[in-house]
């Protein structure tokens, strides 16, 4: 399998609650390697161009009001298989469907409320990483 990249949100419902460490240390135990991280909040514009492709679903606007709610914590995540490892680790989208001990199971509060991020495709990664950090910024 090979070397991956892929980008991560700790969302606003999990720095609330003070998690961004123990979310870290799921994706450590699991071989991913933290080779980028900022703390930052985002404007509601700036998570509605991070979530266009949502545009037209009934959530939209619930999530980029809760996207911008809080600071976040955005990361890019290195290792092999690391798109489709991570969502392994992440579990699904609803928290009631995740499967015991990934992070959605431990720490969501809803479908929407889900505590993190994960791209789903290589090339969603690239753009959601180049779409937060400069290539400098990823220490490999
Ligand atoms: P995932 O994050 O598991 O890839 P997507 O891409 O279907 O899930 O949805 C993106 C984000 O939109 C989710 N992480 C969640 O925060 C929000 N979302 C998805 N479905 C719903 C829903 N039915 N109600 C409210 N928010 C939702």
């Amino acid at each position: 399998m090979a070397l991956e990249r892929t980008f991560s949100i700790i969302k606003p419902d999990a720095t609330r609650r003070n998690l961004t460490g123990k979310i870290n240390a799921k994706f450590e135990e699991a071989g991913l390697r933290i080779i980028a991280q900022k703390r930052i909040q985002m404007t509601k514009a700036q998570a509605g161009t991070f979530y266009a492709v949502h545009a037209e679903r009934p959530f939209y606007d619930e999530l980029c009001t809760f996207m911008s709610s809080a600071p976040v914590v955005v990361q890019v995540l290195e290792g092999e298989g690391a798109i489709a490892k991570n969502r392994e680790i992440m579990g699904a989208t609803n928290p009631a469907d995740a499967a015991p001990g990934t992070i959605r199971a431990e720490f969501a509060e809803s479908v929407g409320e889900n505590s993190v991020h994960g791209s789903d495709a290589p090339e969603t990664a690239a753009e959601e990483i180049a779409y937060f950090f400069a290539g400098l910024e990823l220490v490999g």
